[in-house]
Parts: C-alpha cells; structure tokens; sequence
C-alpha cells in the first residue's frame, strides 16, 4: 500500500541555532523499510519508509547527539524496526515501546537490554482502537519495575477525563507534543491551561516541547506555537524535553524544514540555560542516566 500522506522533508537546512553539544532529539520515528519490517496491518494510516540510515544522517546533520525512537502505531506493538535501529547506534539511541498485556517478563527485559526506557499510551482516537485503562495500568505496573517511564499521547479536549486515571499512575509520565493544545484559543485558553494546572500540580509529569509543526494554525515560521512553548520551557524547565518527531507522520498540510525546527529551539528556549536542560539535561536524565550521572 502506497503511504497516505506527505513524505519527510528530502533536504532540510543547516539550523541557524547551533544546538549545544550533546543535544538529544527525543521523539523521533523509525519506518521500516516496510520490506524488513512491514507495517500493522491494523494501522490506520501508511508512512513512507523512513528508515534508521536517513535518521541518523538528519542527527548528523541537524547537529544532534542521540536519539530517543518513539515507536509509532503504524508499527503496532512490532517494535522490531526501533529494535533494530538502537542496535545500530552504539549508544546513541533509546527507545519507547508499545507493548500488550501479552508481553511476557523476559520479552520486556529484552526490549530493555535493547534500550527501551519507556511505553507508549495512545488516546489519540483517529490513530488507535481505544485500550482499557486497567490494561494501562497493569502494563505501568510492571515496567516501572525496570525503570522505564510512560509516554502518553492525548488530545487538549480529551484531557479533563484522563486526568484521574494519568494521576494515579506509578512514575514519570512524559506528555507528547504540549498535550495539542488548540492553538487558535491562545496560551489563556482553557484546555491549555488546564493543561498547566495538571502539570503544576503534578512534580512527575513531564512534556515535550515538541511539533510546532503540527499544532500550528498559521504555518511555518510557527509564530503561534512560539507563547506555548515557552510558557512550557520557562515554567517547567526541568521537566521539559524537544524532538523534531522526524519523519513527520501524517502531516497533509505541509511537511517542515527540520533546520527550520531547530531553529524554533531559541524562540521558545530562550537562554543558554532553558536550552541546556530542554536539549541536553533534561533528556539524558530520562533516557541515559548513567551517563547523567
Ligand atoms: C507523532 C504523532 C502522530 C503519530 C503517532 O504513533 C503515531 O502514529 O504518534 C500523529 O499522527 O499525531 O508523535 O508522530
């Protein structure tokens, strides 16, 4: 099956922001190549192959040090190409799995021995069947027990109701891409704000900084996601981290200039400081932290 929607950016500029040394691209995807590792066939949209050789030249290029690969759900619980990828990347990359109730112990110990340092909940409804919240939770249980965390993706209007249940998960919980706060409501907007009185309240949640692209009305420069992310990196400094989300899924208005979204970084980081922990601090805390130290 042909792929449904744009493909990645074929020659993205150098960044006009030179990213501190050590930087870390932490939500970015592997696909495929779809002959190696064909896609769920209960996946609801085709991406274009996006294999671990063009990401790793776009961290070259970008300047980036590491990678952290988020397994996407046009893979499905087959977290065999991110497998794959980290294997490739002495050391320069982890991962975040999407896993079933069925994974047993050992396969779960495997993934971490691979780099996998989290697991991924989607209640984003256009790209996943809904999973029962007691299903979440008994998944949560028993990889906290390695260390790993819990990434979560959800809608600003799908927030309120989850609240409950996000709470009293066990661990850090990273949110994806500013939890897609409508950005023609403004940073005043109720579900952004409710958005910050979640994180306010809660010291273990963390979010991502992540795909202006994505969330913007106006198109790039992405001068209307710019109050987001830096209300996100300045009131959270410690809890925040950045990705460019390479190769881009399902965008259908536009597809970015990976420079042009590195350069974002200075707009919504604005000192050295907030730039170092969003970068370099803040990911390798999560994601190596032996090497953190
Ligand atoms: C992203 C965003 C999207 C896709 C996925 O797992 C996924 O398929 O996360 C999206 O379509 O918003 O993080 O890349």
């Amino acid at each position: 099956m042909d792929a449904d929607y744009l493909a990645f950016h074929p020659d993205p500029s150098v960044p006009k922001f030179m990213l501190p040394p050590g930087a870390v691209d932490a939500h970015c995807h592997v696909f495929g190549p779809a002959r190696d590792f064909p896609f769920a066939p209960e996946r609801k949209y085709t991406p274009v192959d996006a294999p671990k050789e063009k990401l790793f030249a776009l961290r070259d290029h970008l300047g980036l040090a590491r990678n952290v690969i988020v397994q996407a759900t046009c893979h499905g619980r087959d977290n065999s190409a991110m497998v794959d990828a980290m294997a490739a990347a002495n050391g320069r990359a982890r991962g975040v799995a999407i896993v079933g109730e069925e994974i047993s112990d050992d396969d779960l110990v495997a993934l971490d021995r691979a780099g996998v340092r989290a697991v991924r909940f989607n209640f984003v409804k256009r790209l996943v069947d809904a999973t029962p919240k007691d299903t979440y939770r008994r998944i949560a249980e028993r990889v906290v027990r390695l260390g790993w965390h819990i990434v979560v993706y959800f809608e600003a209007a799908d927030l309120q109701p989850l609240v409950p249940f996000l709470t009293s998960l066990p661990g850090v919980i990273v949110v994806d891409h500013m939890g897609r706060p409508d950005v023609a409501a403004g940073v005043q907007g109720a579900g952004f704000q409710g958005f910050l009185r979640l994180m306010d309240a809660n010291p273990d949640i963390w979010v991502k900084a992540t795909c202006p692209e994505r969330l913007t009305v106006a198109g790039p420069p992405y001068d209307d996601v710019i109050p987001f992310g830096r209300t996100l990196v300045e009131r959270y400094p410690s809890r925040v981290i950045w990705g460019t989300d390479w190769p881009h899924p399902n965008m259908k208005s536009h597809m970015p200039d990976d420079g042009a979204l590195v350069d974002v970084v200075a707009r919504i980081a604005p000192t050295p400081a907030l730039q170092q922990a969003l970068l370099v601090d803040n990911p390798m805390r999560l994601y190596w932290p032996e090497v953190a130290g």
